[in-house]
């Protein structure tokens, strides 16, 4: 067989001047596509793989992005504007191909490109491995905030770590849970450009030297153990119909030589190579807990390895725009999301000192000004604190300049309250109670100027608890700031019909300004949009129940009730709350075969960290209960559960859209926010939820009408905690829960196995720390006036149309202008394309550094 390079047929309509590299008419985009095909892939339609072709789209939707992203990178430079750098440990991005097409607003000339190929999108998107450089909440934060931030023109680096295995692919075996290696680097990355010209060295261990310098000044040098090369790996951030491409910037680890010389020399070959081997760990691999901190020292590692690469390449910006580092606060502002990158405060002190020979004032005032941080727990588990032992053994300058850092803040606060030194062993940066830890977040508060909680709620219990005596000692550091999440990913992508229908009443400026889907409002009650919102849902379903058969075997009926929790599995999240309700409607289907009761589908999804064990026990139950209810021929379609298996952004997004139903079920108090709610919200489900987190906000913004509240309050909480919580008490008075505990306690759903769930029923039963007794009645009869309004077909769309309406306040746009105004003091920072710009673009002269 001949194979010819690749030429299409027949004529470009219309716009045959386009560049091959960057027109966006379909048949530029076709030949642009092959033209992929061919010199990228090496390959030709007969031999091609869907995975071929999605690496050819991919390559196709690089090349339109370039010219924004290298214009982007050109304006930020000539124009040295102040810039935004998120450090974050996670960024959960998921896949790019989709939220690309969207934002450079091309979706529909490349779905008919393919069409005319005789290819699927849908399909070629599937073929997308998403990074999954993240846990949970806390690092899909970071990535809406991303898009806002390019959305909203803001110039900003974000800087993490390019971890070589992600988040674990989660299988289910026998009801359990099994973590697979996410190898999602396997067949190639193509949104990544490595920048191997902008490497840095990061040190680690050894000793430190004092000595004096030429004037006579103290100084100190850091004599290390061993040194890792930082390699910055670059992925474009479009904004949403904008030219701003801003720049994520993640950071792999490297043996400094690719050979340790004087170990080869001496004829140790596998020596040499094995030290290159121990500096590559370093970002194999993503910690997968989730909000629980473990003193391990590699992640300790990891966080400092990150921080200083950035810091570094930061320090590398500023020499080349020629800018003195006294304006270090003025180029930057540095958020540490959460106290992962909280080593940053120490680091810039310690390269401003020591490698920059500065002197402590003026360095700790630039710090300061630099760092804002953002707190995401008030779990006490979660909080970071690492013993002296091994972070002196790690960071040993460090170390010294935390010390100094604290013994001046200590000074400050002896100077304000006076010698309590109860308080002062609560503010200060070293915890001495049980051993002696370097506390984290406490180094993020002194080194920053703001500090934000993620909700309403959450912000006020920092500073009436948590963070308490930090509040009394600056309180005009401390600030919300409610989360938010990207209607671009979340609505736009996830949900195309919703966006149709609702950009066909209103025109499309909602997707850039949420506040203004509220004009939707007035359709609530025109039984035409109702008749199409509910046939939009009910297509999300039909979707979804496609899905769940496919992955797991089991039928649901597209028109019974979808009632969905998808998040991390942990106890404060309560997804047993929600199991124990299952078993319950089980139970009066069983005692009354006739029930007269509203269809339900429960479906849940989420992995548990692998070595939290009572977390992998709630699924192991899910998937027992399934078992038992799904197979009962007397409760046919009546009630469903489900359990997809392998949470992720890429399997999340068809999910949102499909919930009538959106649980948010978690004991007051603990969760910091939530954002899955926001994204089932804005896509018309209704919530049943707890007063925590966000959901009040989002209660008062659709309106306690349109909202299930039940539950205990964070101070109803604290009350019984104080006055003696017993849990047993609420299971021997209530027959219903009481059979509920006793089914899973006897083996009903165990093949008469009674020691599985033991551990479980005896923790509910004797210390239930999350105080599910107290909250199953109030939550049973929350969801009965649930299944009762869903009855109501019109009050329900209403509810349903409502809460989408009202759900503006939750862009992650809105979160990021205050971000910009409260916090970082930055402004838009619009770029044109090259050719708007001027004729030759901005490469007229060619240099080289
Ligand atoms: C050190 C172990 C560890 C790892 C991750 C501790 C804590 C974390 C994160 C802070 C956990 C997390 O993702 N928190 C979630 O952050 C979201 C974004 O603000 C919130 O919406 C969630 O309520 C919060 O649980």
């Amino acid at each position: 067989m001949q194979i010819q390079e690749p030429q299409l047929q027949g004529q470009d309509t219309g716009m045959q001047c386009e560049d091959d590299r960057t027109g966006i008419g379909v048949e530029t985009l076709k030949r642009a596509f092959l033209d992929n095909l061919f010199y990228v892939q090496g390959k030709f339609p007969a031999l091609a793989t869907k995975h071929d072709y999605y690496m050819a789209l991919a390559y196709t939707v690089r090349d339109r992005l370039l010219q924004r992203w290298v214009n982007t990178a050109a304006i930020y430079t000539q124009e040295g504007s102040r810039t935004v750098a998120y450090l974050s440990a996670e960024f959960l991005m998921g896949p790019h191909l989709g939220n690309n097409l969207i934002n450079l607003g091309i979706y529909n000339q490349v779905q008919q490109a393919m069409t005319e190929l005789k290819l699927d999108l849908k399909e070629l998107l599937a073929k997308e491995e998403e990074p999954g450089l993240g846990n949970g909440g806390l690092g899909r934060l970071a990535a809406c905030y991303l898009d806002s931030l390019a959305s909203l023109e803001i110039p900003t680096l974000g800087y993490g770590i390019r971890y070589e295995f992600g988040i674990f692919d989660q299988l289910i075996r026998n009801g359990w849970q099994v973590e697979k290696t996410d190898k999602w680097l396997r067949y190639g990355n193509p949104w990544e450009i490595a920048r191997p010209e902008w490497a840095v060295s990061v040190k680690f261990g050894g000793r430190t030297e004092a000595h004096k310098n030429a004037q006579g000044r103290y100084r100190v040098r850091w004599i290390p153990h061993k040194v890792v090369l930082g390699i910055p790996y670059d992925t474009p951030i479009l904004g949403y119909k904008v030219n701003t491409a801003n720049t994520l910037r993640l950071w792999k680890a490297e043996a400094p030589e690719s050979f340790d010389f004087e170990a080869f020399n001496r004829g140790n070959y596998y020596g040499a190579v094995d030290q290159k081997v121990t500096s590559e760990n370093l970002t194999k691999v993503l910690y997968p807990n989730d909000e629980t901190y473990e003193g391990k020292q590699l992640r300790l590692e990891q966080q400092y390895f990150f921080v200083s690469c950035a810091l570094q390449d930061m320090l590398r910006i500023m020499l080349r725009q020629k800018l003195p580092l006294e304006q270090f606060h003025e180029k930057f502002a540095v958020q540490l999301n959460d106290t992962h990158p909280a080593i940053a405060v120490a680091e810039l002190m310690r390269l401003l000192l020591d490698e920059h020979e500065m002197d402590w004032e003026p360095a700790w005032e630039i710090t300061q000004k630099t760092f804002g941080y953002t707190n995401h727990t008030l779990l006490p588990e979660a909080l970071e604190k690492w013993s002296l032992k091994l972070f002196s053994s790690l960071l040993p300058r460090h170390l010294e300049i935390i010390y100094e850092i604290n013994w001046r803040f200590l000074e400050q606060v002896r100077h304000k309250f006076g010698t309590d030194e109860g308080r002062i062993g609560r503010l200060s940066l070293i915890d001495e109670n049980d051993g002696k830890f370097v506390r984290m977040a406490h180094l993020a508060c002194v080194g920053s100027h703001k500090i934000n909680g993620v909700a309403a709620l959450h912000s006020e219990l920092l500073q009436k608890t948590t963070l308490l005596d930090f509040y009394e000692f600056f309180p005009e550091k401390f600030t919300n700031i409610t989360n938010g999440v990207t209607p671009r990913r979340w609505i736009v992508l996830s949900n195309p019909k919703l966006t149709n229908l609702i950009t066909s009443c209103i025109g499309d400026n909602w997707i850039k300004h949420l506040e203004d889907v509220q004009r939707i409002e007035t359709y609530a009650e025109d039984p035409g949009f109702q008749q199409e919102w509910q046939q939009i849902k009910r297509e999300n379903k039909v979707n979804v129940a496609e899905i769940l058969l496919d992955r797991t075997g089991v039928k649901v009926d597209p028109d019974s009730l979808f009632d969905i929790q998808v998040k991390r599995i942990h106890q404060y999240k309560r997804q047993h709350l929600n199991i124990l309700h299952a078993i319950t409607l089980y139970n009066q289907i069983k005692q009354n075969p006739n029930l007269d009761i509203t269809p339900r589908t429960l479906i849940f999804a989420g992995k548990a960290a692998p070595g939290y064990y009572i977390a992998k026990l709630i699924i192991k139950l899910i998937n027992s209960v399934a078992e038992v209810v799904n197979k009962d021929r007397d409760i046919g379609d009546r009630l469903k559960v489900v359990f997809l298996p392998d949470y992720n952004v890429k399997n999340s997004q068809p999910i949102y859209p499909a919930a009538d139903l959106s649980e948010q079920i978690s004991t007051a108090g603990k969760e910091a926010s939530g954002t899955g709610n926001m994204k089932f919200a804005m896509n018309g489900a209704l919530t049943i939820g707890t007063l925590d987190g966000a959901n009040i906000e989002i209660r008062n913004a659709v309106g306690a009408e349109n909202f299930f509240l039940f539950g205990l309050t964070t101070e109803d909480v604290g009350a019984l905690r104080l006055t003696g919580y017993r849990p047993r008490e609420y299971y021997e008075q209530n027959p219903q829960l009481k059979q509920a505990i006793d089914q899973i306690a006897s083996g009903y759903f165990s093949h008469g196995d009674r020691s599985l769930f033991k551990p479980l029923v005896d923790l509910l039963l004797d210390k239930d720390p999350f105080m599910l007794m107290a909250d199953y009645q109030p939550y049973i009869d929350c969801q009965q006036q649930v299944s009762q309004t869903y009855r109501d077909r019109d009050r329900w769309l209403q509810m349903s149309i409502l809460n989408t309406a009202r759900m503006g306040k939750f862009s992650s746009d809105r979160a990021i202008r205050e971000y910009c105004q409260q916090i970082w003091k930055v402004q838009p920072v619009p770029v044109q394309l090259a050719a708007e710009k001027t004729g030759d673009g901005w490469f007229g002269t060619v240099t080289s550094d």
